[in-house]
């Protein structure tokens, strides 16, 4: 296939992220992810509602055999690609998190996405992310307090916080990045607070140069995401929310291939007192347990 961009130094390569994405994923739910916790009656329900308008759809548009053939060895080539955490995250759970979210008062949530990695390492409430010497891009100090819904702080909250370096790669999934760069968990001192020092991750690009690259293409969108903090806030007693952060300004926040940006997430970003880079203040708000 065709691969859009030929500036490879600043894109995404779907064997580098794909089978680690899928990996990650099978490791984390084992292989069987759950269907034996399922009842029948709901995957009757599901599969059936799914399937039948995948029927509607194909009698809607007098879909043919060529058409019906591109889609059954494109569905095989996002398995071997091992594309189909990047599919699904993309393309499907946005859903999934809005109706997972709809009843909560506390800070908004986003999706999670392909490259969340646990027990990323521990760090203090003032911390700065793990990061290469010579790590190129704009500073970043984020700083705020996570609270319960109605104000009252949370001592030693856990600020999970992952990111793309300033060329859109994720450590783990892209190579001679070290492991745990711009990855780290965060705990919050007795009053919630934190501030964290790191570096403003690039708008992303998914890999095109796999099945996802190649729906795109087909279809004539985009492969972008606007640059984005991803977090995971907790505390005992509280749910955990997975979220994300976004940067005023960004042209993809319109346009987000992952249908995952909320004005609430919007950061508002200012030069830092300290002289260098930027600084930010989000706080976090958790709905009880
Ligand atoms: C990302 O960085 C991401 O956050 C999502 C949701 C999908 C692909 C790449
Ligand atoms: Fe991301």
């Amino acid at each position: 296939m065709t691969d859009q961009n030929t500036d490879d130094e600043t894109q995404a390569r779907a064997a580098d992220s794909g089978a680690g994405a899928t990996a990650a994923f099978q490791s984390k739910t084992g292989q069987g992810a759950g269907l034996e916790d399922v009842t029948p009656e709901r995957v009757n329900t599901l599969a059936t509602e799914v399937l039948t308008a995948v029927h509607d759809t194909i009698r809607k548009h007098k879909v043919t055999y060529a058409e019906y053939d591109a889609l059954k060895a494109w569905l095989i080539s996002v398995g071997e690609d091992g594309e189909w955490p990047l599919f699904l995250d993309v393309w499907v759970e946005h859903v999934v998190e809005e109706v997972a979210n709809e009843d909560r008062e506390g800070t908004k949530g986003s999706i999670e996405g392909p490259y969340y990695v646990p027990n990323a390492p521990e760090l203090a409430a003032d911390a700065t992310l793990p990061m290469r010497e010579d790590e190129s891009g704009t500073a970043l100090t984020f700083q705020g307090q996570v609270t319960a819904v109605g104000g009252a702080p949370i001592p030693g909250a856990k600020v999970e916080i992952w990111q793309a370096d300033a060329q859109g790669f994720y450590s783990q999934y892209a190579p001679g990045i070290p492991e745990w760069n711009l990855r780290g968990t965060v705990i919050a001192d007795e009053q919630g607070r934190y501030q964290i020092g790191t570096l403003q991750p690039a708008p992303y690009q998914i890999p095109t140069d796999g099945s996802c690259g190649k729906l795109i293409a087909a279809a004539g969108w985009h492969a972008w995401r606007p640059a984005h903090l991803h977090l995971k806030v907790s505390a005992p007693g509280c749910q955990l929310i997975t979220t994300q952060l976004y940067f005023p300004g960004d042209p993809h926040n319109e346009d987000d291939i992952a249908s995952a940006v909320k004005p609430e997430l919007m950061l508002d970003i200012q030069p830092a007192e300290s002289g260098e880079g930027n600084q930010t203040t989000y706080n976090f708000e958790l709905d009880p347990a």
